[in-house]
């Protein structure tokens, strides 16, 4: 009726949606929250590629012997779309870049970030290596994401144009980390100070730490595999003088940190949603973001737990092992943060809050089976096998895409002014739950019976267990299929309006209009205490 009354009367309120209209405003638009759906929109048809090269790799491993797939170079040139899409094109730009930006100006009473055109320039130079890296698959790379010398330097398939992608959407990542902190820095609103600040913030911020400083070391090792094959530079090539063993250096030097530029933000989301709907202050504010911080800087110096068996010294071995180890108390804080936030909370189990529980338990699996390969002897047994890719499954899926998603159906309401539907969300939550834990626990057993990774085919003995993962695969891909179709239809087709703040939470995106206005706030706020307050005394 009131969606009725309001069309009748024929003035729409105005809104960063509606405010411009036509396909060009949202292109050029400098507008943060329109800059976030021009990612989402990116990032979804990545997530879809990959997803798709997912299932066929499923598909073959479903039976033992060739099943779909004729030959091993087109299982390589798949699992290599598959993980170059969903690393450098799906989850390192896309999530800190979709929820970062729609979320930190709101959450700190910002107009916008502290450059806007800067942040639709990182958009472009997105959008310019996703398609240098989608051309390059037309020749089809197939080293797999990690590009490992020396069979990246010398293989005649289009790896310098696909690094060079993977070059520009550092730039691009970087840029936004930046601009990022800047707004961190700067554009607060008055009385929101650092310790008033709500945890995504500090997760963006530790995030865009870790962007603006390890991509650069990422960037130049892209440019030397460009060097060594151009020019034959020989850095990594030991008849040269050099050493394969330097790039995996240099190579994780980045890539273990970029987990966390993929987790942290979902830490963020989840530790913003459960005192949310727990209808509680968050618990241990203070240990939450100095463990936020810790995580960011014990990420970077934990590198080497992927060169064990690559051939570096004893001592830098037993080294790395002991400090990935100590990655496990700033997480173990996180989780004890969350659980005794629920504790004796009023909890209502809405869809986010659904979302934001399996997050915990599924990271939680992530943790517990990282330790296990943090450990230098048992670590020489899981290495390369299908252990890995389950652990690595339920840190990065469960973790980081699954945070995405709570995301997405928290802040729903706020970003299209419609109600997301219970019943479908929760439905499609219980797909994708089942189905990710389907796929990926068969997995686990596999890699403890010596099932190796990266293989197109595989003796008999393991055919069960593989079947059942591809099963899992096909019931998670449904999951994923209906959250975005459903999200979509209540964004386009929805009856229900969105009220300004639906679950009641404290935090200052929910004080202004459900879609906000162009400009964010009506008033710059003024922050007068702290963000979790919840029952602590009576709120409007
Ligand atoms: C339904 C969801 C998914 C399924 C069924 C799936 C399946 C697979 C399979 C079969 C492999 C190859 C294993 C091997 O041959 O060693 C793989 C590798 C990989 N996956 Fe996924 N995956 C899914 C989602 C994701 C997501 C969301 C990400 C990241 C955002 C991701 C990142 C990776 C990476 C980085 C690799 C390693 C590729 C390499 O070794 O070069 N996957 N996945
Ligand atoms: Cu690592």
């Amino acid at each position: 009726m009131a969606a009725h009354a309001s069309a009748t009367t024929g003035h729409e309120e105005v809104n960063y949606l509606n405010w411009k209209t036509g396909i060009w405003s949202w292109l050029s638009s400098t507008d943060h929250k329109r800059i976030c759906f021009l990612y989402l929109f990116a990032i979804s048809i990545f997530f879809l590629a990959g997803g798709t090269a997912a299932l066929l790799m499923r598909t073959e491993l479903a039976t033992a012997g060739p099943t779909i797939i004729k030959d091993p170079h087109t299982y390589n040139v798949l699992f290599t779309m598959h993980g170059v899409f969903m690393i450098f094109l799906f989850v390192v730009p896309g999530i800190p870049a979709t929820l970062g930006n729609f979320l930190i100006p709101l959450m700190i009473g910002a107009k916008d970030v502290a450059f806007p055109r800067l942040n639709l320039f990182s958009f472009y130079l997105y959008v310019v290596g996703a398609l240098i890296g989608a051309y390059a698959m037309l020749h089809p790379v197939d080293t797999g994401w990690t590009f490992y010398a020396p069979y990246s330097t010398t293989t005649d398939s289009s790896v310098s144009t696909m690094v060079f992608a993977a070059f520009v959407l550092g730039f691009s990542s970087i840029v936004t980390g930046l601009n990022f902190l800047v707004t961190i820095h700067q554009l607060r609103a008055p009385g929101m100070t650092w310790m008033r600040l709500p945890v995504f913030i500090w997760a963006s911020y530790a995030t865009a730490v870790i962007q603006t400083v390890a991509t650069p070391v990422v960037g130049m090792t892209l440019l030397l595999i460009i060097a060594e094959r151009v020019f034959g530079a020989g850095i990594f090539d030991p008849t040269k003088g050099g050493d394969p063993v330097l790039m995996e250096h240099l190579f994780w030097f980045y890539s273990h940190p970029v987990v966390y530029i993929m987790v942290l933000p979902a830490f963020g989301v989840v530790g913003e949603i459960i005192p949310v709907f727990s209808r509680k202050p968050l618990f241990g504010y203070r240990m939450v973001v100095l463990s936020t911080m810790m995580i960011a800087a014990v990420g970077f110096v934990v590198w080497a737990h992927h060169l064990f068996l690559a051939g570096i010294s004893d001592f830098s071995a037993k080294l790395f092992s002991i400090i990935t180890f100590l990655v496990a108390v700033p997480t173990a804080i996180k989780v004890f943060n969350w659980v005794s936030t629920m504790y004796k909370g009023s909890i209502s189990f809405r869809t986010p809050m659904l979302y934001a529980m399996s997050f915990v338990f599924l990271f939680m699996v992530a943790g517990t089976t990282g330790i296990y390969l943090a450990m230098l002897g048992v670590d020489v047994y899981y290495h390369d096998t299908y252990f890995v890719v389950a652990h690595f499954h339920y840190t990065i899926q469960g973790g980081a895409v699954i945070g995405l998603i709570a995301a997405l159906h928290m802040w729903f309401p706020k970003m299209t002014g419609k109600m997301y539907n219970e019943t479908v969300a929760k439905s499609a939550f219980a797909f994708l739950f089942i189905g990710f834990n389907l796929t990926f626990i068969p997995q686990f057993i596999l890699g403890m019976n010596g099932m190796p990774r990266r293989y197109y085919d595989y003796p008999p003995q393991y055919e069960t267990l593989h079947f059942i993962s591809t099963i899992g695969a096909y019931t998670n891909g449904l999951g994923y299929l209906m959250v975005i179709g459903s999200l979509l239809w209540t964004a386009r087709y929805g009856k229900v309006k969105a009220p300004r703040n639906p679950y009641n939470s404290l935090s200052l995106e929910w004080q202004t209009a459900s879609p906000p206005i162009h400009e964010n706030f009506e008033e710059t706020p003024i922050i007068t205490e702290d963000p979790y307050n919840y029952g602590v005394h009576r709120h409007t």
